[in-house]
């Protein structure tokens, strides 16, 4: 028996669980400036000013860029200065701000003299402005451009470190109160192409396109020693208001190195930003210590880039917490499957702590809503109060939401009306509360390991799997489209809303909805609208749940269950220890908990009270006692039996283990409990990790002697073994020492013996069972495929065994083995196209049970017709005319639905074979004959242009149609 463990409280409920741990956005200060000290105001006037003036007066202008650089350079600029650049002057130079404020005061670099900014042209240079290793800097209202006018399309055929504004820092310790505002920069023609891919530039420097941006700030180190103040990170540094446009590179990119987070870059707040038309991402943040994203517009992200490779709206990366809201995101661009991403949002590689995305607008975006790496450490992604509307699905993945890490969405309104529906990761760390899914895809389908509670899926069917999830007209005010956040103002809720008042109360919810109404007026409302007129209200405390009981007991774990409901809904539950009254464990919408790390052979207590969906409480339920099972038996090598000699070795369970060459039989070892009760017991092996180079035994063979018999179970010690209990199966045993296990060296490689586990499991067994359920229950395979059945007793009280591993005779039986097959050990075969079904009859107590007949339906997958290429008007073509309007069809059988989502895509080639544009069609998910037609728009040069059909079929690579694919030919 193991020593008190840690009382510790883990939600397990029939329909799933979850610990609302919600994040608390807090305060941030807004990329805090250093005080205003008075100092001097300098003029430079790239027309009538000269170098020689003393720059102290508009009549006194300076001329150049390179004045303010040496100016400052040599300490003649100090805190609270400011240098005004004249509206309407042009500079075809770039400007090295060499020189820093301090905490007293910034110095200010800005404009006068009209409306209109002064432009600086860096003329296709690494920078147009650069900040490099300096402080206490505001550059505003100026218009900033970087390419080579001799050559502005180089950044097609070389290779240029090109930014706009660069903002370095590099050993001399953190950069504060760096503030770029209203600066309008475009035509920065940097590297794009290329995706993540490394090339050597013109300097013959290796690039990738994430070096280059329209405001790139970048903190470097490349020495392995460099003393603890003088590590490179951005403190209070401010991104705000700026116009950024027609670029080919990324819109605004922030990196850095450290690996510890008091490096992280701190205090940094993108704000009020509209980008639009980039050559890849529009806003990457990363490193940083809980960076403010919020009010920034990015369109038409990656629109100039004909290569890009995982690109996406507005990211984060090596993160300690982010919060990013108000910001829209419409039309992330998408080339292929290769180009893959284009979602509006992701929490990207290494990050850590809670994310927020609250209050943003995403729409028409090829990659979906978001995305995540699957990384996240010790936090959550929160999701709410934004809206989705009309986001796409073309990724790798093909989901509209991709994500891995632990998430909450609640409070989301997930719209779509151009037929392609939503697909949602099946993640079982992911938790939908309060969203409305609508949708005009009537098939959609919802993934099965989400939690989903409380949603409106409107359009079609409810995930079954989930919790109250309504099925009604939302009735938003006047849901449209288009580019602005009052677009978002018809996904308000009319009046009359059905999910008026229907929401769950979720704590912690940041107090305010998209519109900045209060939470919550009377009752929670569904989707991202709290409506402030409401007057629906449920004030009433549910009763008391009745019926607490235990429905599984083991020496650490009790499955507790009650009844619990409102309107025949299951409500929350918070399970109390009856002899503390501490709180030991919750759960949403379910009537049963699983309490872990409980003290074997010991007495407690519990009861239940219940919260409806307005948070209101129950009184008690009466209190249960329950005693957890005796402790699992451990039987250790170095306690067992043995013949012959066993090698001695390290590591294992305890006290190293024992290992035999393979042999015939001479040597055996054997486990053998002292059991104090006799009952049902799982019986356990523990297989010691396998090192790297080591052989062993594919089929070690372990023969347990129970009560009434014996059952030999094969073990691949081989490929098993990372170090765990594996089940051999649940075994009946009197009390003493009547039972045990063996294993002998009679098998194909070395064996390794270690620790055997008997685990008590009650007066629970295969001769309790009733009923025999064959699952799945149906299934549609591809000629060739096999797959193994599960054959699942259940007693009368719905109490559950996998009876695979139990010590019982199952016969199966295929009513059509020319369609489908069925071995011994269960695993059916597809054999040819048709239906068959597979039933599975158990021999116990000497009378049979038969199960259900499962359904295999066979099929020869996708086939795929040649394509025909005709004009708009339907009328076959045989050249390609300027702008002209190609219709492209085909015809796919697909003969299961396990081939769903295949995918028409035409490609328009130039010349060289680049690919020029694409269009998709929508899926097909018939068994029938489906034709899919996509149409084209040819550029208005044909020269030398071809178009390339494929089909997609969601799994795999791009399938080329058979026959005809290129046009022309
Ligand atoms: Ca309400
Ligand atoms: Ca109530
Ligand atoms: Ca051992």
């Amino acid at each position: 028996m193991k020593a008190s463990k840690r009382w510790k409280a883990c939600l397990l409920a029939a329909l799933g669980a979850l610990t609302l741990q919600l994040a608390d956005v807090g305060t941030f200060a807004s990329g805090t400036a250093a005080a205003e000290a008075a100092g001097t105001t300098y003029y430079v006037d790239s027309v009538s000013g000269n170098d020689s003036n003393s720059g102290t007066s508009t009549g006194q202008p300076w001329k150049t860029l390179g004045k303010i650089s040496s100016f400052g350079f040599s300490g003649q600029l100090h805190p609270g200065d400011q240098v005004l650049l004249k509206s309407g002057s042009v500079w075809n130079a770039s400007l090295d701000i060499a020189f820093s404020g301090s905490a007293a005061g910034q110095i200010t670099i800005g404009s006068y003299g009209g409306e209109v900014k002064p432009i600086i042209n860096g003329g296709g240079g690494s920078y147009a402005v650069r900040i490099e290793n300096r402080q206490y800097i505001t550059v505003q209202d100026i218009e900033i451009t970087n390419f080579n006018a001799a050559k502005p399309n180089d950044y097609k055929t070389e290779f240029h470190r090109r930014s706009g504004v660069w903002v370095i820092s590099h050993h001399e310790g953190p950069m504060s109160g760096i503030q770029l505002k209203d600066l309008d920069i475009h035509d920065v023609a940097g590297i794009s192409v290329s995706g993540e891919d490394w090339v050597t530039d013109t300097d013959g420097e290796t690039v990738n396109k994430n070096h280059n941006a329209a405001i790139m700030i970048n903190a470097w180190e490349w020495e392995a020693n460099v003393p603890a103040d003088k590590h490179a990170y951005f403190k209070d540094l401010l991104v705000e208001n700026n116009h950024i446009h027609d670029v080919q590179t990324i819109g605004l990119n922030m990196d850095g190195f450290a690996n510890d987070t008091s490096q992280y870059h701190q205090n940094v707040v993108i704000r009020g930003n509209t980008i639009e038309r980039t050559g890849s991402d529009g806003i990457v943040v990363g490193v940083a210590k809980n960076p403010l994203i919020e009010n920034n517009a990015v369109y038409d992200v990656a629109i100039n880039s004909y290569d890009f490779k995982w690109i996406a709206g507005i990211w984060v990366w090596k993160t300690d917490g982010a919060i990013f809201r108000h910001n829209e995101v419409a039309r992330v661009h998408y080339l292929n499957a290769a180009s893959t991403d284009s979602s509006a949002f992701d929490t990207d590689i290494s990050a850590q702590g809670d994310h927020v995305y609250e209050y943003n607008y995403s729409h028409d975006n090829a990659g979906g809503f978001v995305m995540d790496m699957g990384q996240l450490q010790n936090g959550t992604n929160y999701y709410r109060y934004n809206v989705s509307r009309n986001d796409q699905h073309h990724r790798s993945s093909g989901k509209t939401v991709e994500v891995h890490d632990t998430g909450l969405f609640y409070n989301n309104v997930f719209y779509n009306d151009n037929g392609e529906g939503f697909l949602l990761s099946d993640n079982p760390k992911s938790t939908y509360i309060n969203n409305i899914f609508y949708t005009s895809q009537g098939s959609q389908p919802y993934p099965a390991s989400p939690k989903f509670y409380n949603n409106d899926f409107y359009g079609a069917t409810p995930p079954s799997q989930g919790v109250r999830n309504l099925n009604v007209d939302p009735k938003f005010v006047a849901p449209s489209g288009g580019d602005g956040m009052d677009k978002v103002d018809g996904f308000k809720l009319n009046a009359n809303s059905p999910l008026i008042g229907e929401g769950r109360v979720i704590a912690g919810n940041g107090g305010k909805d998209f519109w900045g109404n209060a939470l919550y007026t009377g009752s929670p409302d569904i989707g991202m609208f709290e409506d402030p007129a409401s007057t629906k209200n449920d004030t009433a405390a549910p009763s008391a749940p009745t019926g607490l009981t235990a429905q599984e007991r083991t020496d650490s774990t009790l499955k507790l269950a009650w009844t619990a409901a409102e309107n025949g809904v299951p409500l929350d539950a918070d399970i109390y220890n009856a002899s503390t009254n501490e709180k030991v464990a919750s759960v949403i919408m379910a009537n049963s908990a699983t309490l872990t790390g409980l003290t074997a052979d010991t007495d407690y207590s519990f009861y239940v009270k219940a919260r409806d969906l307005s948070g209101n409480v129950s009184p008690a339920s009466s209190t249960l006692a329950v005693r957890t099972t005796s402790a699992s038996i451990i039987v250790d090598d170095a306690d067992a039996a043995k013949t012959g000699t066993w090698t001695a070795a390290t590591g294992g369970n305890a006290n190293g283990f024992v290992y035999a060459a393979k042999g015939s039989g001479a040597k055996t070892i054997q486990w053998t409990p002292n059991l104090t009760n006799g009952g049902y017991y799982g019986v356990y092996y523990w297989l010691p990790p396998r090192a790297s180079n080591e052989s062993r035994a594919t089929n070690a063979v372990f023969t347990v002697q129970f009560a009434g018999g014996t059952k030999s179970y094969t073990v691949n010690e081989y490929t098993s073994a990372t170090g765990q209990w594996l089940l051999l199966g649940n075994h009946k045993f009197e009390a003493g020492t009547g039972g045990s296990v063996t294993l002998s060296d009679n098998a194909n490689d070395k064996v390794v013996a270690d620790a055997v586990r008997f685990q008590y499991l009650a007066d629970f067994g295969p001769e309790s069972m009733t009923s025999v359920t064959v699952t799945p229950g149906k299934q549609q395979l591809k000629t060739g495929d096999s797959t193994p059945l599960s054959v699942i007793g259940a007693d009368a009280a719905g109490k559950t065994l996998d009876l695979k591993t139990e010590g019982v005779a199952i016969a199966y039986h295929s009513d059509a083995p020319t369609i489908a097959s069925v071995s011994a050990q269960g695993v059916v075969t597809a054999v040819a196209a048709g239906t068959a079904h597979i039933q599975a009859v158990v021999t116990i107590n000497g009378h049979d049970i038969a199960s259900n007949a499962a359904a295999i339906i066979v099929g020869n997958g996708l086939t795929v017709s040649a394509p025909v290429f005709t004009n708009g008007e339907g009328a076959p073509i045989t050249t390609l005319q300027p702008s002209g309007i190609v219709k492209v069809s085909t015809t796919i059988v697909n003969s299961t639905d396990a081939d769903q989502g295949v995918t028409l895509i035409v490609g328009v080639y130039n010349s060289n074979g680049l690919l020029l544009s694409t269009t998709e069609n929508a899926n097909v998910k018939s068994f029938t004959n489906r034709t899919l037609t996509a149409t084209i728009v040819l550029p208005a040069n044909t020269n030398g242009v071809s178009i390339k059909a494929f089909v997609w079929d969601g799994k795999s690579t791009l399938h080329p149609l058979a026959g005809k694919t290129l046009f022309p030919h």
